[in-house]
Order: structure tokens, then sequence, then C-alpha cells
């Protein structure tokens, strides 16, 4: 029987992956979505043939749905993946899990309550083909050990992220995660280096920033931050290591040329750049649901996101390097 799937948030990322779980991804239906534009959920509604509902705790307590997909603005997941929770249901949570550690935490203690890992978060990068292949090529040894990250996230704009503090909670979050998962260590500690800001955002705004984390173990990862490029989405990773480097690219694998120019196409925003990502995700959510298991990054790993990104947002006001502390790890994420 397939997976009864509510999609909570029916904007650009929520409409992706109630189109993927409706036609791409085996194993799942969406029966409701809700979002707070009403037009928008009963228009997504018709579209897929779903039920456009009144509120999400209707969502979370329909009969009708197994599993929610949490793609409400960033403040609302965490109240509303207690919810799902607490109504006996799975949860595929958009990143961030919180801006705050405070709020991550609640939800951290409310499935530990429930005894059983239950919350997906969607840290859909590690599904990436381009990271998946990083990955293997640093744990195979051959570069040899990392030493040093050259990241670049750049959006071409992001209207709503109009705060340093939320570029970091928001965006900047997938660096944080996706290299926690690369490195397979914690951060010790981070510094923010800023300049000069485009004009396309308000005064104060950091906006390219680089965000500096040094590991537990002493790799320096280094994060360009750029929300406002304007040229397009990119994202970049490159490994430097003791024995030679390892480049991602930009996610481009054709390069073309004619006319006397050279050159590959440029992804518009993170759905094109990383909608095999965004499939695979999904599946393995709903995979993991059959086999009544979690089979991708969990409340943890949202948990310790939420932390660091909290320490670098401490280290925008200080402007110096600040420490990142986790706990020790719940016995439930062992
Ligand atoms: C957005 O929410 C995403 O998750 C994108 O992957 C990221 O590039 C963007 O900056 C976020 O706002």
């Amino acid at each position: 029987m397939s997976i009864r799937v509510g999609v909570i948030g029916t904007g650009n990322i929520g409409t992706t992956h109630a189109r993927n779980l409706q036609h791409a991804v085996s194993g799942a239906q969406v029966t409701a979505v809700y979002d707070f534009d009403t037009q928008r959920a009963l228009d997504l509604g018709a579209e897929i043939g779903a039920v456009a509902y009144p509120s999400f705790e209707a969502v979370v307590d329909s009969p009708e749905v197994d599993a929610v997909v949490i793609a409400s603005p960033d403040d609302f997941h965490a109240d509303q993946t207690i919810a799902a929770l607490r109504n006996g249901k799975w949860v595929l949570c958009e990143k961030p899990l919180a801006p705050t550690v405070a709020e991550a935490q609640r939800v951290m203690d409310a499935e530990i309550a429930v005894g059983h890992r239950r919350i997906q978060m969607g840290f859909m990068r590690r599904f990436d083909p381009g990271y998946l292949q990083l990955k293997a090529e640093l744990d195979s040894g051959a570069a040899g050990e990392a030493l040093l990250l050259h990241c670049v996230h750049r959006n071409p704009q992001a209207p709503y992220v109009q705060d340093s503090a939320v570029i970091l909670s928001n965006s900047v979050v997938h660096e944080i995660d996706i290299n926690r998962w690369l490195l397979g260590e914690e951060y010790a500690d981070v510094t923010i280096v800023a300049g000069r800001s485009t004009p396309k955002v308000g005064t104060g705004v950091l906006d390219p920033m680089l965000v500096l984390f040094t590991t537990e173990s002493g790799v320096l990862v280094e994060v360009e931050s750029f929300t406002n490029c304007q040229y397009g989405y990119e994202v970049r990773c490159e490994v430097v290591a003791t024995e030679g480097t390892i480049d991602m690219g930009s996610g481009s694998f054709i390069e073309s040329a004619r006319g006397g120019r050279r050159g590959s196409s440029i992804a518009g925003i993170w759905t094109d750049r990383f909608g095999d990502a965004y499939l695979r995700q999904m599946q393995s959510w709903i995979d993991g649901i059959e086999e009544n298991e979690v089979n991708g990054p969990t409340t943890w790993d949202g948990y310790a996101a939420a932390v660091t990104a909290q320490a670098a947002v401490r280290a925008l006001t200080s402007r110096t390097t600040e420490p990142i502390r986790l706990p020790a790890r719940p016995a439930l994420y062992a």
C-alpha cells in the first residue's frame, strides 16, 4: 500500500516535493496539501489530485495521512514537526530543523520521547551525485587526507533572505551539514569575514561573506556565501588534500564550444542544480518508512547544524572566532 503523504507548505520546494512524490517516487501518494496561501494550495491540489486542507493541524491529524513533508517557512518547522510526531506521523523536515538551538532541542526531545527515529532532515545534498562522487573519492584515500575545503554557495537572488543571521541558518546550513557528512567530523570553531556588500541588500546585511570553520581535526572549511550574485545558481566544493585536490565543479556536466566560445550552462535555482538529489532524497524517505526506519540525515544532524549555525550567528556580532560545542549525542541517534 502506498505511503499517504501530506505536504505542508506549497511554495517552490513544497511543490517540487509534492510533484516528485505524486509522479516519480514509487510507494507514495500525496493525499493532502496545506498552505497559508489557500489558493496556492488549492491550485496544487487540483494539479496533482490531492485535497487542500484548511490548516496544518488538520493535515497532521488526518487519518488519510501517514507521513508529512514540512516545507513551510523556517520559523514554523519546529512546532509543525512536533505536532506531526505527536499524531504518529513520519516527517521529512526541510532544512533548517529550526532557526534556533532551543527550538531544535524541543524537536529532538519530542522524538526521544517517542522512542523511535521518525524524522528525516531535508539535507538533500547528501543524495546529490556530485557530492556522492566527491565523498567516494575522498574516502578512497587516493588524494590523501583533507586539509582545506573551498566552498562556494551563490544564489542569483534571495529576496526573502535579507538578514545575515538568516543567510547562515537558512542557506549556509547546507554547507554546515554537507561538510560534516563529507569529512565525518564536527566543527570546533567559526569565524566570519566580510567586506563590501552588494548594493542589492539592505544596510548591514553581509552579502557576500566568508564563513570559516575549523573542524575538530583541524581541517579548514571556507564557505563563500553570496545570496545575490545575479548571474545564476552555483554550488562548488574543492577538497585540498595531502596528495592532491578533488573538485566537484559546478555540477553542470556538459561543456560546449561553438562560434568561437566555450562554456557550460548555469543553473537558475536550487531545484535545477539539485533536482536529482531532491528526487533521490524523497525515494529514500519513502523506502525508509516502508522499512520502519529513517534512511537519511536525522534530527541529530538538524540539531548539530542548528548549534553550528547559531555559533556562526554569534560570530557575526562578536567578529571573533566562536567555539562550537555539541552535547553528547543521545542514544537514539547513536
Ligand atoms: C534555499 O532554501 C535552499 O535550500 C537552497 O538550496 C539554498 O541554496 C538557498 O540559499 C536557500 O534559501
